[in-house]
């Protein structure tokens, strides 16, 4: 099964018993993120709020927030194991590229707020957390197009509300929609974006999810669906963007900056105020009687994590496996790919090590934070496994490994420059090459080398001064 549209997915979810809608009353704060983080604290069903205090607009949230949902957005059943899951993202993996399409009918043009019309209050954008600095929009299909290659780039980035027409936006250096921005600037020229809220299941996902910053997201998305993702051209910017999505924001990040946050990430602590660049909307399109869907994100368990885990793990081990062949499985234990857990059929003791460089020094490095390093007889996604090869293979001082002053985005721990220190843990069996180099003999002259030298510097000499 595959979905078009939001309106699709929502039918489909309800078909299959795994949406509730909600008629009564609730107020945007706090009843909207306590319903999403509940829904994940339970994975309960979906919920669509009929009715928010002030607002015209109904808002989706929790759509993503459950195992079932994340293997039904995938086209599984809904009982689908992790291995069928993680078995589907690699699918797509190698099924890339599937090119989206253009297409006439596109109802999110349905209706248009240009220049002084738009405002974001019309739509009902919640705070998330109570110390969060405003409203966010916290599942945005953040579209852009690299510069350079021209390849559009679909990217999920927490946006602050900043006012009507004005939002904050966390675009790092190492992002996709960061690199190119950074190229904007350096020309001179601002960065145009368009957001897509409201979209069929596979974007957000695909959004979420790290794949080669040289890949098209939308091509990806077709990948994973077997079929094209359908698009059209923005309205005011040279951008595709899903042809079915509920909303669609318009317009361009340049230099002007502002205050953002605090914002509760993902890993349970309030990120601080940050200095970000600013979104200035020029023109908004949605469809008629539009949905508003977010998620929750917070102190884990939250929507993310459903989401996007599986999709960031397989990237992850489709990037680590090109450096390093001997792994042959990685699992995350814990928030959203913070720490992971690779097993190996390790050829040799050294090559832990290099697998903890490489995780590094991927693009999943900034991220990254813990890495244990595990046996062909270790569960990797079994904690009471990995503790067991801790407690039975590591010595403190020769198998924990710090990697200091190195990217630590969004740690709480890191320091005020966002630098923090990695860790890996060798809790490998000690494994040495058949050849070994023990004891070590030291190779001597062959006999008779030193008369051999004299012998022939001797005629040598001798043919040179007759
Ligand atoms: C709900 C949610 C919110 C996210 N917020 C941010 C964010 O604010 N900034 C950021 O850099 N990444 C954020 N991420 C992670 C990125 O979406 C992810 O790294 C993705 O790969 C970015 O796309 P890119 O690889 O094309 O840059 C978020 C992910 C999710 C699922
Ligand atoms: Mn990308």
């Amino acid at each position: 099964m595959t979905f078009r549209d939001l309106r699709g997915w929502i039918r489909f979810l309800e078909e299959e018993g795994e949406l509730l809608r909600i008629n009564d009353e609730v107020k945007l704060e706090p009843d909207v993120a306590a319903i999403g983080k509940a829904i994940c604290e339970s994975e309960g069903p979906g919920v669509f709020l009929e009715k928010i205090a002030g607002y015209t607009t109904p808002l989706t949230i929790g759509l993503h927030a459950s195992w079932r949902r994340a293997a039904l957005a995938l086209g599984l059943k809904k009982d689908a194991t992790r291995e069928e899951q993680l078995a589907a993202w690699h699918r797509g993996w190698k099924r890339f590229p599937v090119a989206r399409v253009e297409v006439g009918k596109a109802p999110c043009k349905e209706n248009k707020m240009v220049g002084g019309e738009v405002n974001l209050f019309a739509f009902p954008i919640p705070r998330v957390n109570q110390q969060d600095g405003s409203f966010y929009i916290c599942k945005p299909c953040c579209i852009t197009r690299d510069p350079d290659t021209g390849v559009v780039n679909i990217g999920m980035y927490r946006m602050m509300i900043l006012d009507r027409a004005k939002t904050g936006i966390l675009i790092p250096s190492h992002q996709d929609a960061g690199r190119s921005y950074a190229k904007y600037l350096r020309r001179g020229q601002t960065m145009e974006m368009a957001v897509a809220l409201g979209t069929e299941p596979i974007l957000p996902m695909v959004a979420g999810t790290r794949i080669p910053p040289d890949w098209s997201e939308y091509d990806f998305a077709g990948a994973l669906k077997g079929e094209p993702v359908e698009v059209v051209r923005g309205e005011t910017v040279d951008l595709p963007v899903p042809a079915g999505a509920e909303i669609v924001l318009e317009g361009e990040v340049g230099p002007e900056k502002a205050f953002e946050g605090p914002f509760g990430e993902y890993h349970g602590a309030y990120s601080g105020y940050l200095r970000l660049p600013v979104f200035s909307i020029r023109a908004v399109s949605h469809r008629n009687h539009p949905i508003f869907d977010t998620l929750y994100i917070g102190r884990p368990n939250s929507e993310n994590h459903y989401m996007t885990l599986f999709g960031k793990l397989v990237g992850a081990e489709e990037e680590m496996k090109r450096f390093v062949p001997s792994i042959t499985r990685m699992a995350y234990l814990g928030p959203y790919g913070m720490n992971a857990v690779i097993q190996g059929r390790w050829r040799h003791s050294g090559e832990p090590r290099r697998a903890m460089n490489a995780w590094w020094g991927s693009s999943f490095g900034p991220h990254a934070k813990l890495l244990v390093c595990v046996d062909e007889d270790v569960d990797p996604w079994n904690p009471f496994d990995v503790m067991w090869a801790i407690a039975t293979r590591v010595q403190g001082e020769r198998d924990i490994v710090l990697m200091p002053h190195s990217e630590g985005v969004l740690d709480p721990t890191s320091n005020r420059e966002g630098l923090s220190c990695k860790i890996g843990i060798d809790a490998t069996k000690p494994r040495y090459p058949a050849y070994s180099y023990d004891p070590v003999d030291w190779v001597t002259e062959p006999p008779g080398t030193a008369q051999w030298k004299e012998k022939i510097l001797q005629q040598w000499n001798r043919g040179r001064n007759p």
